[in-house]
């Protein structure tokens, strides 16, 4: 896209501060990003996204939830210095988004400084503060209805919805590629067993179902140059669902060595220091209000969201990339192999991280 357009765009939102550049930044999968910087030196700089339509059709119930979420986050957190929240930055017909002549959705928001993301953890400050933030964030929309938070990506995190989906994508094998891939379909089918207990679980009312993030990937917390979380970001997910969900989504990304599509599956390690670190952020901030099936359930909670992610990047692989967004032809199938190597150092060290949440809930009081 080229920076006149970007330039147009921008010029439909209530900012301060001249335009100056608009370039790429992040490495989400999901939406166009870009980072706009303003000529004046005093003038904030922006994040301006273009909607992945696809992904999220109900670009305006997804807003509305996102405005919710800030606002409430907002009140209960006035007064904490550490802390910032996404500010939606409005068009100058006061609504959130705009849409293009091409009918293309954008956001604004202010953009955080210095706003550092990583996908890769640098030490355990970072997990144990990451485990904090998501724990926290949580907590802050303990009282927040789910019925007033609308189910943008309905049954987003259903292992069998999820599972249901990959076999229609062999089934049709639109990109010819089902073929290719014989070895990970049989791993995904000889895992799918054991990660049914969540949704049993859930159904038997042992989990309660709360408004989470749902996308708690390490990515989506910014840091200060002091590595404490200062804000998360990315709430295009937040809605009704399992506290075990942002758990494991943030152990699946924070607590592997390597990157998320690492081909070497050799360099892939699960970190046990992450997960402690992690852990005693998370059930510190949760502790309070997380009933015993929840914590029993944390450690599996890790394999059954990296399971879920290895699914979901194997079947987009299956249906020739049309999902995620990607940098090389075979990434989905990389990130696939990936998650799934790491799901299975997971399974080898169980034990020894349900002994890590047991601990760790003793200290703070269970
Ligand atoms: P996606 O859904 O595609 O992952 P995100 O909203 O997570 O989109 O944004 C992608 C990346 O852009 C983030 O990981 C982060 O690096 C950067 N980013 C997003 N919002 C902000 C912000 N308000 N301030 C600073 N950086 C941001
Ligand atoms: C996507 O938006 P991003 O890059 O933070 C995806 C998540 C996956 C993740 C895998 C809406 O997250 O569910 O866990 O990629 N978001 C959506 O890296 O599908
Ligand atoms: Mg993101």
């Amino acid at each position: 896209m080229v920076e006149s357009e970007i330039r147009s765009v921008f010029g439909n939102f209530k900012t301060t501060g001249t335009f100056l550049s608009g370039k790429p930044t992040g490495s989400g999968h999901i939406h166009k990003t870009l980072l706009i910087r303003t000529k004046e030196k005093d003038a904030p700089d922006y994040i301006l996204q273009k909607i992945n339509q696809n992904v999220f059709p109900p670009v305006r119930e997804m807003m509305d939830n996102i405005i919710r979420v800030t606002r409430h986050i907002r009140e209960k957190r006035a007064g904490d210095s550490q802390v910032s929240v996404l500010e939606v930055i409005e068009t100058h017909s006061g609504d959130s988004f705009f849409t293009d002549q091409s009918g293309n959705h954008w956001r604004m928001y202010n953009k955080l400084e210095p706003g550092i993301s990583y996908d890769i953890v640098p030490g355990n400050k970072v997990a144990n503060e990451a485990g904090k933030a998501f724990g926290q964030f949580i907590g802050d929309l303990r009282d927040m209805p789910a019925d007033e938070i609308y189910p943008v990506i309905p049954e987003f995190h259903s292992i069998e919805m999820r599972f249901e989906k990959f076999r229609e994508a062999i089934d049709a094998n639109a990109a010819g590629r089902a073929g290719e891939v014989k070895k990970e379909i049989e791993t995904a089918h000889f895992a799918f067993d054991a990660m049914l207990v969540i949704p049993r679980f859930e159904r038997e009312g042992k989990l309660p179902v709360r408004v989470t993030h749902n996308d708690t990937k390490l990515n989506n917390i910014l840091f200060d140059e002091k590595d404490r979380a200062v804000c998360v970001i990315d709430l295009d997910t937040v809605m009704p669902g399992l506290s075990l969900y942002d758990f494991g989504d943030t152990i699946r990304t924070a607590a592997n060595t390597a990157e998320e599509d690492e081909a070497d599956l050799d360099r892939i390690r699960f970190s046990i220091p992450v997960f402690k670190a992690y852990s005693e952020g998370f059930i510190e901030k949760t502790i309070s209000f997380l009933t015993r099936a929840e914590l029993e359930l944390l450690p599996l909670s890790a394999r059954y969201m990296t399971f879920i992610m290895g699914l979901r990047f194997l079947t987009d692989y299956i249906m020739g990339d049309v999902y995620y967004s990607t940098g090389y032809s075979d990434q989905n199938l990389r990130r696939c192999r990936a998650q799934f190597r790491l799901m299975q150092l997971m399974e080898e060290q169980h034990d020894e991280c349900m002994d890590i949440v047991m601990q760790a809930a003793k200290i703070h009081g269970k």
